[in-house]
């Protein structure tokens, strides 16, 4: 009901409702409409009440990431048909694992904040107040589990044409993480939930800075943000344009068994493809260049004594000939 009369308050631009007209549209007693608005007000939606001329937003909706704000014109069939919103959380993948059972196939999980935010193997993800999009996505394929890691391929694809459709140059850097200048700007966490032929669910994890202006010194060097680099670009639209992309590759695998398209997207935006790199495995390095990437998202490298192999992914990272990337 809140989303449907923060709907109508949107579509009426600066224009005033009243409460009357609310109440009767959607069939709420006019103290029920009153309510619903005070409840929006808390949540940090700027709306003004002017006695006999009704309600309006005083401002366009805040870059607040609210279930409302997120679902008005998200064009979507199932992922983020239902968002559950936190100021504060521990990490939304561990939340999205203790309700992924009972929530349906699509679910995300939102938080302005993380106070435990996690990397991949127990690392730590920064993840401040207000800064960043941090979410996860329930996911429940009927695949065998071993092809679920190519859904973090789908992830990365997803995010980096997203960013891309919205005018921000970033890169993959392989096999998850969405690089801009150089820099860290995402990372992605996938967590698997299976038993031996069937998947429970998948909960996919986003991390990226977009607002934050600095970061603490260990990964200052490392890190960014879309503001560093001279980005303003609304946390709504982009959660928007990724959710969007992430359904439509999901679909592609899932349903039609598509993995050509998807791979095709993540090559395009590729850093390492075509390019010398090292392979670093325990605490040896070793150059050599990236020829392909194939369909199962595995780099094809050629090594300088023309040998060529296939790199799996978990196996080893990379790094650029001149650095992080
Ligand atoms: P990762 O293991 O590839 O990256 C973690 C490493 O990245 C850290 O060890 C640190 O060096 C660096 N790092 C930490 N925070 C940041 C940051 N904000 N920006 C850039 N670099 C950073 C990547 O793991 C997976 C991250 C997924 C995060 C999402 S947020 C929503 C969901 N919930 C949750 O707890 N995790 C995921």
């Amino acid at each position: 009901m809140r989303s449907k009369i923060i709907g109508m308050i949107l579509d009426n631009e600066k224009d005033f409702m009243s409460g009357e007209e609310i109440s009767k549209k959607l069939g709420i007693s006019r103290s029920a409409v009153w309510k619903h608005i005070k409840a929006l007000k808390e949540e940090g939606y700027d709306i003004e009440s002017v006695n006999k001329k009704g309600y309006r937003l005083k401002e366009k909706p805040m870059d607040l990431l609210s279930s409302q704000n997120i679902n008005h014109e998200l064009k979507t069939k199932f992922i983020g048909k239902n968002i559950i919103h936190f100021e504060t959380i521990d990490s939304t993948n561990t939340y999205s694992k203790s309700i992924a059972m009972k929530e349906p196939e699509g679910t995300v999980v939102i938080s302005e904040e993380q106070t435990k935010g996690r990397g991949r193997l127990g690392r730590i993800w920064d993840s401040k107040a207000h800064e960043g999009i941090w979410m996860s996505i329930i996911l429940k394929p009927d695949i065998l589990p071993y092809k679920s890691t190519f859904l973090t391929i789908i992830a990365g694809a997803s995010i980096a044409k997203a960013l891309n459709d919205l005018g921000i140059k970033v890169g993959i850097k392989w096999p998850n993480d969405i690089i801009l200048n150089g820099k860290k700007l995402c990372g992605i966490l996938t967590e698997l939930s299976a038993e031996i032929e069937r998947i429970n669910y998948i909960v996919l994890g986003i991390g990226m800075n977009v607002k934050n202006k600095d970061f603490p010194s260990d990964i200052e060097n490392i890190a960014t943000s879309l503001y560093k680099e001279g980005y303003e670009i609304s946390r709504v639209d982009i959660v928007r344009y990724i959710l969007c992309e992430l359904e439509k590759n999901y679909i592609r695998y899932i349903v039609d068994g598509d993995k050509k398209s998807i791979i095709d997207i993540y090559k395009k935006y590729s850093v390492v493809l075509n390019k010398n790199i090292y392979i670093i495995k325990n605490e040896e390095k070793e150059l050599v260049n990236c020829i392909d990437i194939n369909l199962d998202g595995n780099l094809i490298v050629k090594r300088s004594d023309g040998s060529i192999d296939e790199i799996i992914s978990g196996e080893v990272s990379v790094r650029g000939e001149n650095g992080y990337v």
